[in-house]
C-alpha cells in the first residue's frame, strides 16, 4: 500500500491542501508537476503513532500551491503518491453521483400489499405501501434512516437551495419527495407509525425480480412516529410555497404523529421472534424526540413545541458518533439555525453549542495524527466523518469562519484516500475505490455504479466469523485499518441512505463553498 495517503480526487486551488505519510524517515517533501518538474518544497511535521492505525505519522502541508494541473508528492524513501489534481469544480461530478445514488434506491417491489405483522397491532390484512428507497445493501425501507437520511439533505437545501438545482426546481427536493411519498404511507390510523417494510428474514443475494419473499409490516414504534414527525414537519415548511396542500398534509400528519408519541414515549422496537431483517433499535429517544420538536417549532413557531426543547436549549449538545444513533437530534438544532419562526435568542443558543463542538472537534483534528475528528470506527464510520464534515460546514456556513471551512476540507480528505487504507471509500472516484460493495442492486455487475459511500472500518468486525467461513479475512485488528472489500463485508463493505445523505451535503457544500 502508498505509504503517502493524500485525496485522491485532489484540491480546489484555494483550498487547504494536506496529506499524511507514514512510516516516512525523511523530514521534508516535494511535489512534482505532470511534466516531473519541481513546484514545491516543504517540511514534513512529526504527528507521531496513531494507536488506530498502528503508524507513525507524519504530515504535509502545500496549501500555498494554487495552480491547477496534475500533480504528486514525493518523499525520500517512499513510493510517489497516487497522482491528483489542482482544480476548480472539483467534486462537481462526484457531487451529481452521491446524489444519484437516491434515485438508484427506489424501491422496485410493488409494495402493494405488505402484510401486517402482528407486532404491528393489526392481526391481519395488508398495506399498500409502495416507492420510497430501499435502505442500503438490504431491499428493506426502514421508517427511521429514511426520514433520517431525508432529512440530512434536506438541511442542505435549507441553507443552499441552489445547491443541486433551482430553489424552486430542484432534482434534490423530487428526490427527497419521493421518499416522502411513501413515509406517508407508513402512517396508522391512530397517528402511531410502522417500524419498517422487510421480508421476515434478509432475502437472498438476487436482483429484486427475484427477491420474492413475502413482504411484512413490522413494528409500530416511538421512534418511527418521530422521525416521522420531524421530517414531514421540516418538508411542510420547506414546500409551504412550492406545495401548499403537501405542505398542510404533511403537518397535520407531523403533528398526529407527535401527539402519538407523546401518548406512547418508550414503545421501543425490537424485532419480533422469526425476524432478523435491520433493526434500528435504540432504547433512548431523546434525540428523536428532540428532532420532531425542533421541526414543529420551527415551522409553526408554535409555543407547544418549544416547551419540551428547554432543557436541551440549556445545555446545547450536539454531537457526532455511532453512526446515525446519537445524530438525529442535530438535525433539529440546524432546523432552529435556519428557520425565519425561532427568536434570534434561541438561535444564539444554538449556534454557540454548534460552535462549541466544531471547536471540540477542531481540536481532535489537531490531536489525531490522520488530521480527522473521529477516533472510533464503528459500524458506518464513514458516516461519522461525514456527520463531523457537516458540522464544519455549518459552522463555516454560519460564522463565516475559514478554519471551519478548512476542516470541512479536511474531513472530507480522509473519505477520500488520505485515510490507512489509501482507499476513496466513494465507488468510481479516486484511483482506488471499492470494488465490490455489499450491495444486492450490484449482483448482475462488474464494476459498481458510481457515488456509492461504503460503511468503511470498523473495530467491531461483527461479520468476522461468517467471513471466515467463507475463508475472507479482514487484513488487521487495528481499527482504522478493518476493512475489506470483499462483497459479503455487510458490516464494512455495505452502502446505507444515511452514509450517502451526509456526502450530498458535504460535497454540494464545498461546490457552492468554493465556486469562483
Ligand atoms: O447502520 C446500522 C448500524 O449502526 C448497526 O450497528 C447495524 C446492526 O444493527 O445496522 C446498521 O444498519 C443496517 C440496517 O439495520 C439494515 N440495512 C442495512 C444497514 C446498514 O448496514
Amino acid at each position: 500500500m502508498n505509504s503517502i495517503r493524500i485525496n485522491q480526487l485532489g484540491f480546489y486551488p484555494q483550498s487547504i491542501k494536506t496529506f499524511v505519510a507514514v512510516k516516512a524517515k525523511a523530514d521534508s517533501f516535494l511535489i512534482l508537476n505532470q511534466r516531473g518538474e519541481k513546484v514545491f518544497t516543504g517540511p514534513l511535521k512529526d504527528k507521531g503513532y496513531w494507536a488506530a492505525s498502528g503508524e507513525e505519522v507524519k504530515t504535509g502541508d502545500f496549501s500555498s500551491l494554487c495552480e491547477p494541473g496534475l500533480y504528486s508528492v514525493v518523499v525520500d524513501g517512499c513510493e510517489p503518491s497516487l497522482p491528483f489534481t489542482i482544480q476548480s469544480e472539483l467534486y462537481k461530478e462526484a457531487a451529481r453521483d452521491v446524489f444519484n445514488f437516491f434515485p438508484f434506491q427506489r424501491c422496485q417491489h410493488g409494495d402493494h400489499a405488505c402484510l401486517f405483522h402482528p407486532d404491528t397491532g393489526h392481526k391481519t390484512g395488508a398495506l399498500n405501501s409502495p416507492g420510497g428507497w430501499y435502505d442500503a445493501g438490504d431491499y428493506g425501507k426502514y421508517t427511521l434512516n429514511g426520514a433520517f437520511s431525508a432529512g440530512l439533505m434536506l438541511a442542505l437545501h435549507e441553507i443552499l437551495p441552489h445547491a443541486y438545482g433551482q430553489a424552486d426546481s430542484s432534482p434534490l427536493l423530487e428526490e427527497i419527495r419521493f421518499e416522502l411519498d411513501w413515509i406517508f404511507t407508513m402512517q396508522d390510523k391512530d397517528g402511531g407509525v410502522f417500524h419498517k417494510i422487510t421480508s421476515l428474514e434478509h432475502d437472498d443475494f438476487v436482483l429484486p425480480e427475484k427477491a420474492v419473499k413475502d413482504r411484512f409490516v413490522i413494528g409500530k414504534s416511538t421512534a418511527a412516529a418521530l422521525t416521522f414527525a420531524a421530517v414531514l414537519a421540516q418538508a411542510s415548511r420547506i414546500w409551504a410555497d412550492l406545495d401548499p396542500n403537501f405542505a398542510q398534509e404533511a403537518l397535520n400528519a407531523a403533528k398526529r404523529a407527535w401527539d402519538w408519541s407523546v401518548e406512547h414515549p418508550s414503545e421501543y422496537f425490537k424485532n419480533p421472534t422469526g425476524c432478523n431483517t435491520g433493526e434500528y433499535g435504540d432504547h433512548d429517544q431523546k434525540e428523536e424526540f428532540f428532532w420532531a420538536a425542533a421541526e414543529l417549532y420551527a415551522t409553526t413557531g408554535d409555543k407547544k413545541y418549544r416547551e419540551p426543547l428547554q432543557d436541551d436549549l440549556d445545555k446545547v449538545s450536539l454531537r457526532i458518533g455511532e453512526n446515525w444513533r446519537q445524530y438525529t437530534d442535530n438535525i433539529g438544532y440546524y432546523s432552529l439555525l435556519a428557520s425565519s419562526q425561532v427568536p434570534k435568542e434561541d438561535k444564539a443558543l444554538v449556534k454557540s453549542g454548534l460552535i462549541r463542538l466544531a471547536d471540540e472537534l477542531l481540536a481532535k483534528i489537531e490531536a489525531v495524527p490522520y488530521e480527522i475528528p473521529v477516533d472510533d470506527f464503528q459500524w458506518g464510520s464513514n458516516s461519522d466523518i461525514l456527520d463531523a464534515a457537516m458540522i464544519f460546514a455549518l459552522a463555516h456556513h454560519y460564522s463565516g469562519e475559514k478554519k471551519y471551512l478548512d476542516a470541512t476540507v479536511q474531513t472530507t480528505d480522509y473519505l477520500l484516500g488520505k485515510n490507512a487504507l489509501s482507499l476513496s471509500f466513494v465507488t468510481g472516484y479516486g484511483v482506488k475505490s471499492p470494488m465490490n460493495p455489499h450491495h444486492r442492486l450490484f449482483v448482475d455487475r462488474k464494476l459498481p455504479e458510481p457515488g456509492f459511500v461504503v460503511g468503511g472500518p470498523n473495530g467491531n468486525r461483527e461479520d468476522a466469523q461468517e467471513l471466515r467461513e467463507s475463508g475472507v479475512y479482514y487484513p488487521t485488528c487495528f481499527p482504522a485499518k478493518a476493512y475489506v472489500d470483499h462483497v459479503e463485508s455487510y458490516a464494512s463493505n455495505e452502502i446505507c441512505l444515511n452514509w450517502n445523505a451526509p456526502a450530498v451535503f458535504v460535497l454540494g457544500y464545498l461546490e457552492e463553498a468554493f465556486k469562483a
